[in-house]
């Protein structure tokens, strides 16, 4: 495989503070809702949690080691927001201010830019016993934690990303139930999406206040959907997906609105009152680069006889499809990760293609691409892993193929760099390119993935 790549391009991994770090009760960190979640009877596979991880708390330095190793540019990690307030607002902790600290030290004397997402998920829980992002008040919470970030790592942060998978948040967390806080109400999940784009763009206008020269983006979990058959009713079913799956944040973020079919399909849950004169413009802040999630694809179609049933969505046994009760999914086809998610690279290209044809002056970054199939632990600490090599050389050649299109991506962040909590998975599903050993400390074992990586980022920084 040799692919071609613009002179500059950034290869990194990306990993989360709540599926690594471990240490939650250690400096004066305070709960969040995963800790909330995940100690809920039930709710996640094995009854795992994140009490221990990756234990990338104490191990950072060592981890740290692993991506120099691998020769990445950049390194993508999240911030533990009740580190750093452990109420969600008022007193900042330092001893978890200390640790990022040391963490971004660490990656600059490897000579790695440290590429900083401000929320991955963790939110404090007095936040979300005030509502969480059905409360207006979290957006301005979260610019608050925004600005004593950039006012702590702001001299040596490369790229803050506000929000990973705002879609994740609001649907999965308020709709499907199946990530936290658990809740299944349709009119909670419209809102808590509109809340977290407002505090993507208080968050934004922080940051800038604080260190100007900072690139600022946000990372979506875009949905590349196509239809069953080119019926009108098949299209329709698609364009419902993409509205309340993508457009919802593509619109307000870049265009300072929220699309009108949009608005109509939610029609019977909300009229949107929850958007106050101004928000829009709040949140059209200019981003330097937008950062995509990518790892399948669906198809989508009318549920037959247009009956409207809500699929299941996981544990709360809700749907995370909002006003698309009458869109079905079929079953994926072909070879399946472990997640039971398709394998189409070609997907990928026409997603990265199709959103830099949108926005043609907007830079792009893979923030996140990678699978998960189960391993194997060898007797000499091996991990043959041919499936996610394959995964990442075809997802490689289609990342080069949309640039070849002219999409303007800057940067591959393949997720993960360990294997760690796959939220309601638990460790159940490993993503990683580096093997952790659960059950003996978890020890770190590069998996052919980690060496392939490795070479293809060799072979292409080269040039
Ligand atoms: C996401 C999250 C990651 C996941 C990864 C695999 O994209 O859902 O950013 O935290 O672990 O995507 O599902």
């Amino acid at each position: 495989m040799s692919i071609q790549l613009p002179k500059g391009f950034t290869w990194g991994t990306a990993t989360a503070s709540y599926q690594i770090e471990g240490a939650v009760n250690e400096d004066g960190r305070g709960t969040s809702i995963w800790d909330t979640y995940s100690h809920t009877p039930g709710l996640v596979l094995n009854g795992d949690n994140g009490d221990v991880a990756c234990d990338h708390y104490h191990r950072w330095e060592e981890d740290l080691d692993h991506l120099a190793r691998l020769g990445v540019q950049a390194y993508r990690f999240s911030v533990a927001w009740p580190r750093i307030q452990p109420l969600g607002a008022g007193a900042v902790n330092q001893p978890g201010i200390d640790f990022y600290d040391r963490l971004v030290d660490g990656l600059l004397d490897r000579g790695i830019r440290p590429i900083c997402t401000l929320y991955h998920w963790d939110l404090p829980q007095p936040l979300e016993d005030a509502g969480g992002w059905q409360n207006r008040e979290t957006a301005y919470r979260l610019a608050e934690y925004a600005q004593i970030i950039a006012a702590a790592l702001g001299d040596r942060i490369d790229t803050y990303t506000t929000l990973n998978e705002p879609w994740c948040s609001a649907f999965l967390g308020y709709a499907s139930g199946a990530h936290a806080p658990g809740l299944t109400e349709a009119l909670a999940a419209l809102k808590a999406a509109h809340h977290l784009n407002l505090a993507h763009g208080l968050a934004v206008q922080a940051i800038r206040a604080k260190v100007p020269n900072t690139k600022a983006s946000i990372t979506l979990n875009l949905h590349k959907v196509r239809p069953a058959s080119l019926a009108p009713e098949d299209l329709d079913a698609v364009r419902q997906i993409e509205a309340v799956g993508n457009e919802i944040f593509l619109r307000p973020l870049l265009e300072g609105c929220y699309p009108s079919d949009l608005i109509a399909d939610v029609a019977d849950i909300t009229d949107f009152s929850f958007v106050q004169d101004g928000d829009l413009a709040e949140i059209k802040q200019p981003l330097d680069c937008l950062g995509i999630n990518y790892y399948s694809s669906s198809v989508a179609r009318r549920r037959p006889n247009d009956s409207t049933s809500t699929a299941t969505g996981g544990h709360g046994g809700g749907s995370p499809w909002v006003g698309a009760d009458n869109v079905e999914f079929l079953d994926p086809t072909g070879p399946l990760t472990d997640m039971g998610w398709n394998i189409d690279p070609q997907g990928f290209t026409e997603l990265l293609v199709g959103v830099s044809k949108r926005y043609p002056d907007l830079e792009l970054v893979v923030t996140e691409n990678g699978s998960a199939f189960p391993d194997t632990l060898e007797a000499d600490g091996s991990v043959h892993d041919p499936k996610r090599v394959a995964y990442l050389e075809w997802h490689a050649e289609a990342l080069a193929e949309a640039i070849r299109l002219g999409a303007k991506i800057t940067g591959y962040y393949a997720w993960s760099l360990l294997d760690n909590f796959e939220w309601s998975w638990g460790y159940a599903r490993r993503f990683g390119l580096i093997h952790v050993d659960y059950g003996n400390g978890q020890a770190r074992h590069w998996k052919d993935s980690a060496y392939r990586y490795q070479k293809l980022i060799a072979e292409t920084s080269a040039s």
